[in-house]
């Protein structure tokens, strides 16, 4: 149900298109990148996460489990990236980002599940291998998000982020993104130019943000060729730069990358943990649905 009925009146008067997002926010990457594509503006709400901005009572109000992205168009809420995206695309036509026939949607509709899915082990894998390589959050700061925060899920990661993941689920997260990754490339074996086809769709909006990210924790591509020549022809475009480079915080990046880089260089590196030999085809499956 995309269109999330909320008692929140402030939001259902709101006119015009308004988003709540962070700039690093794989998430709120793909939801910029699709109103960039559809050349539409929105009323930008930032929400800085390492603030633990998402942990406010009044941003809880809008969002009822404290993630970003939300956007509310014309008054209707809408939550989670992948109805997001749909909701634009079918609210604002042009172009549209969906192929035609039935059966080619439904290939979109299962690679957008399949991003979806993936959520949790980028997430996983960004506190271990991004996050981790940047000063710590103050203890303050944890104490306040656990008390503040309704999201008693979100709240366990925090604590597990807090104390170290452990080696199992990293593995298991890096085994997860490795078979999408597999998936992706054998999508694009057969000569298309995007995960759909040959027109750029939601597909691609959806897993740009999650290629992205993997590239800045240093994940080898050079096993999936398709996939790489993808991700440089869509790169290209000028969603990417609006949605999602415009919007990452560069002085971030800078001061992580030497620490990831060492990380890598003693052999704890991400790619330290992808089952080697490489999986078969078949076993490429998701882990959502394995
Ligand atoms: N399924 C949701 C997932 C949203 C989500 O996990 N958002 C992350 C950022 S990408 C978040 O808000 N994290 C807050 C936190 O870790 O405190 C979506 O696609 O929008």
């Amino acid at each position: 149900m995309p269109i999330l009925p909320s008692d929140n009146s402030a939001l259902s008067e709101l006119q015009g298109r308004h988003l709540w997002h962070a700039g690093l926010s794989s998430c709120s990457q793909r939801v910029r990148i699709a109103l960039a594509e559809k050349k539409l503006d929105y009323v930008s709400h930032e929400i800085d996460l390492h603030a633990g901005e998402n942990a406010s009572a009044e941003y809880q109000e809008i969002h009822p489990k404290g993630l970003v992205p939300a956007m509310v168009i014309d008054g209707d809420l809408v939550i989670d990236s992948v109805d997001i995206i749909n909701e634009i695309d079918r609210r604002y036509e042009e172009p549209l980002l969906r192929p035609e026939g039935k059966k080619h949607l439904k290939k979109m509709d299962a690679l957008l599940s399949r991003a979806d899915a993936a959520q949790s082990s980028l997430k996983l894998l960004t506190f271990e291998f991004l996050f981790s390589a940047a000063p710590p959050v103050s203890k303050e700061r944890l104490e306040a998000f656990q008390q503040n925060h309704k999201n008693e899920a979100l709240k366990q990661f925090h604590r597990d982020v807090a104390i170290g993941l452990s080696r199992k689920r990293i593995s298991e997260a890096v085994d997860c993104s490795h078979r999408d990754f597999m998936h992706l490339d054998l999508v694009l074996s057969d000569g298309r130019q995007f995960l759909a086809g040959d027109e750029f769709s939601l597909a691609d909006v959806a897993w740009m943000p999650n290629i992205h990210r993997f590239t800045l924790i240093k994940w080898p591509f050079d096993t999936y060729e398709n996939l790489r020549g993808w991700f440089e022809r869509v790169r290209e475009r000028s969603s990417y730069k609006i949605g999602l480079t415009d919007w990452e915080p560069i002085e971030f990046v800078e001061l992580v990358s030497p620490n990831i880089k060492a990380r890598a260089l003693i052999g704890d590196g991400v790619a330290a943990y992808i089952p080697e030999p490489p999986l078969m085809f078949w076993e490429g499956m998701s882990c959502f649905t394995k």
